[in-house]
């Protein structure tokens, strides 16, 4: 269950719940909003994802893909934010996200398998739609990002977002498509019950409503999805979603 065993220093003497994260990613903004909901203090080491604070050896110790978020509980480190959701859940189980119902629950699983699965396209459609012009990255930073970073896919999504070409325009094309079969599938089950796991909000919400709030950022098309939309109303209007992604600050 995402469970890391770190060779970093920095985190077995950590006690309680520490959060490597970054204010505007949706994968961290998923994990304290579970935090939120469940009511859990938590101690924040905010990363600075444009200036690459993820692509050091010390944080590519802590968390091997060189991504964020990280939850360290006690000095166990947890990655993955879907697994993180679930991580939570398993320790923290009040108020419970999870429904009783196996049939809810195989739902719940469902969704959270598909909001990881789509997150290759949140990326993509995010930096072209929303992020384009604030980051702009040219030859000298993408030559640091490749000399630190081991992950290669990220390297080569960086290359082919600052090169602008048709690598870039294929990545967003599969992105748009694999987001209209996504949503496609949520409007469904929105037809079905209000939640997305059944009668009563819970993680497949949680995993969602983020990836939702950046569509809406980004001005993506979505009068075609009512029910989604009023779905993302709701959710998003949780005091919780307030505080850990609408209205937090690091
Ligand atoms: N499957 C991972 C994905 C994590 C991920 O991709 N995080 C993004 C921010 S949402 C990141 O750190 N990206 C760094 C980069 O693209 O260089 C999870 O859900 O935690």
């Amino acid at each position: 269950m995402g469970l890391y065993d770190s060779p970093s220093p920095e985190v077995k003497p950590l006690r309680g719940l520490h959060l490597y994260h970054f204010v505007l990613s949706n994968c961290s903004q998923r994990v304290r909003l579970a935090l939120e909901e469940k009511g859990l203090p938590w101690t924040s080491h905010h990363m600075n994802l444009p200036a690459n604070e993820h692509a050091t050896p010390e944080y590519q110790a802590i968390n091997p893909n060189g991504v964020v978020p990280t939850l360290v509980h006690d000095g166990q480190v947890v990655i993955d934010s879907n697994d993180i959701l679930a991580y939570l859940e398993e320790h923290f189980p009040k108020p419970p996200l999870r429904p009783h119902d196996a049939g809810e629950r195989a739902a719940m699983q469902e969704r959270i398998a598909e909001a990881s699965a789509i997150q290759s396209a949140i990326k993509a459609l995010s930096h072209e739609l929303l992020f384009r012009p604030f980051r702009r990255i040219g030859p000298d930073e993408l030559a640091v990002f490749e000399r630190n970073h081991r992950d290669r896919e990220l390297v080569a999504f960086m290359r082919d977002y600052s090169e602008e070409g048709p690598a870039w325009q294929e990545r967003v094309e599969t992105a748009r498509g694999e987001m209209e079969a996504a949503l496609d599938r949520l409007e469904s089950a929105l037809g079905e019950s209000p939640w997305l796991s059944g009668a009563a909000f819970g993680l497949a919400d949680v995993s969602w409503v983020v990836n939702a709030h950046r569509l809406s950022q980004a001005q993506y098309p979505l009068e075609a999805r009512p029910g989604f939309r009023a779905w993302y109303e709701k959710a998003a209007a949780r005091p919780a979603f307030e505080r850990a992604v609408a209205a937090y600050r690091p």
